[in-house]
């Protein structure tokens, strides 16, 4: 059997799915089964994209500086290396990375309205779309091809990858580079990092599984970088298999070897990654319960699409986790999703009698253990990443 399930992380709602009225709330089955053929983990259940991705959604990229330095940093060096005389992005949310390139030669897609409106006003073209090989035509009809196109943190949502990749090669230029980025799968299972399992990634992806899809629609990876964002992310950078002029790097032969070492494309790693999952979901709910009964008052910091991931499972509600701050404007005055435990600002929750903080955005600990130094001088941070811990 190629395909064979190892994670069942049980009813969950929509990882966005803030609400400002609790009603109708939509919940499905979280589980995940690991392609020993393609060598990759996939979303037993898949919801369609148009649930999550609408004109509310509201992740913005730009919401950190962490982010907000890194797609500067890529841009900048996507510009001078590779010099492409027109880009696309595919998912292009608040415009964080696309700003960085000239309105004339630059266009986007994005299926969220609230995001395209910003991009158009920003004088980018913006495709109010989802990435289908229908668009893919359109676009190259309008526009022509293109040198470089890039999307950070979007492939892993989308489920059709047969029709993803058909699309990328339908509008890259016979020597332009496919870029994207995406949460990397050895990094999960390595950390333990369960929570960037939810509705809107129904795939993980390994270098070696991308390498086995990108193959069969013409395609190539040709270099992989490690990026540090998102709890440990992968660079993948592609070109046409026609193209002989760009050559095979060193970091693609380094990451398979890696992932192959480190037993990636074994059922019996995915196997003792849940054993770990459960055994942390032991370790939070004993940690929280030992605060509660000692009286202190623990809040959530960064309410992140991958805290619903762990409130769900783990049954954590409001008489473990007071409330949760968070920076986004959208999100506050909502309840979290399922649990339904309360968002406020960090104004308004960042107050004296809180003793500890669980860190709900612990891909960002840096930043905001360095933001908070002060207000956090007598406070304890909690983390669960990559096991259970104060620190
Ligand atoms: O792929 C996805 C990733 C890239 O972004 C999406 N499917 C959804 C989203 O996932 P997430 O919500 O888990 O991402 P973040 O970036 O880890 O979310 C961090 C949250 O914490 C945001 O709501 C912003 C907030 N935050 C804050 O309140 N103060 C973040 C920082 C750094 C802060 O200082």
């Amino acid at each position: 059997m190629p395909v064979k399930r190892f994670l069942d992380l049980g009813k969950q709602p929509l990882a966005n799915g803030f609400m400002r009225e609790v009603k109708n709330e939509l919940f499905y089955n979280l589980s995940y089964s690991f392609d020993s053929k393609l060598k990759l983990i996939k979303m037993d259940e898949i919801l369609p994209p148009a649930i999550m991705f609408n004109d509310n959604y509201v992740y913005h990229s730009s919401g950190s500086q962490t982010m907000r330095d890194h797609f500067k940093v890529a841009a900048e060096l996507f510009r001078d290396k590779y010099k492409p005389n027109s880009v696309l992005e595919i998912g292009s949310n608040d415009g964080v990375f696309i700003k960085h390139f000239d309105k004339q030669t630059t266009i986007a897609v994005e299926p969220c309205g609230n995001f395209a409106e910003i991009t158009n006003n920003m004088g980018y073209t913006t495709y109010h779309r989802f990435w289908t090989k229908e668009l893919s035509r359109e676009i190259v009809k309008n526009h022509d091809k293109f040198d470089l196109i890039f999307s950070a943190n979007c492939i892993c949502h989308i489920p059709d990858l047969d029709d993803t990749f058909e699309a990328i090669h339908e509008v890259l230029s016979d020597n332009g580079i496919f870029v994207f980025e995406d949460p990397s799968l050895l990094r999960m299972i390595l950390r333990s990092s369960y929570d960037q399992l939810y509705d809107e990634h129904p795939w993980m992806f390994s270098v070696a599984g991308l390498s086995n899809l990108l193959k069969g629609h013409g395609l190539e990876i040709f270099d992989v970088s490690s990026l540090d964002v998102h709890g440990g992310s992968n660079r993948i950078l592609v070109k046409k298999a026609s193209n002989r002029e760009i050559k095979t790097e060193i970091g693609l032969l380094n990451h398979l070897f890696m992932e192959d070492e480190l037993g990636i494309n074994d059922f019996e790693s995915y196997i003792m990654f849940s054993k770990k999952v459960e055994e942390s979901r032991f370790q939070l709910l004993r940690v929280l319960n030992e605060l509660k009964s000692s009286d202190k008052k623990v809040i959530g910091y960064g309410a992140a699409a991958k805290t619903t991931t762990i409130f769900n499972y783990c049954g954590i509600d409001r008489s473990l986790i007071s409330y949760l701050v968070d920076n986004t404007i959208d999100k506050q005055g909502t309840v979290s999703p399922g649990m339904h435990i309360p968002v406020v600002s960090p104004e308004e929750g960042l107050i004296a009698d809180v003793d500890v903080m669980f860190l709900g955005a612990w891909n960002f600990t840096k930043e905001i253990v360095e933001k908070e130094q002060v207000y956090a001088k007598n406070k304890r941070w909690l983390t669960h990443v990559p096991f259970v811990r104060c620190i």
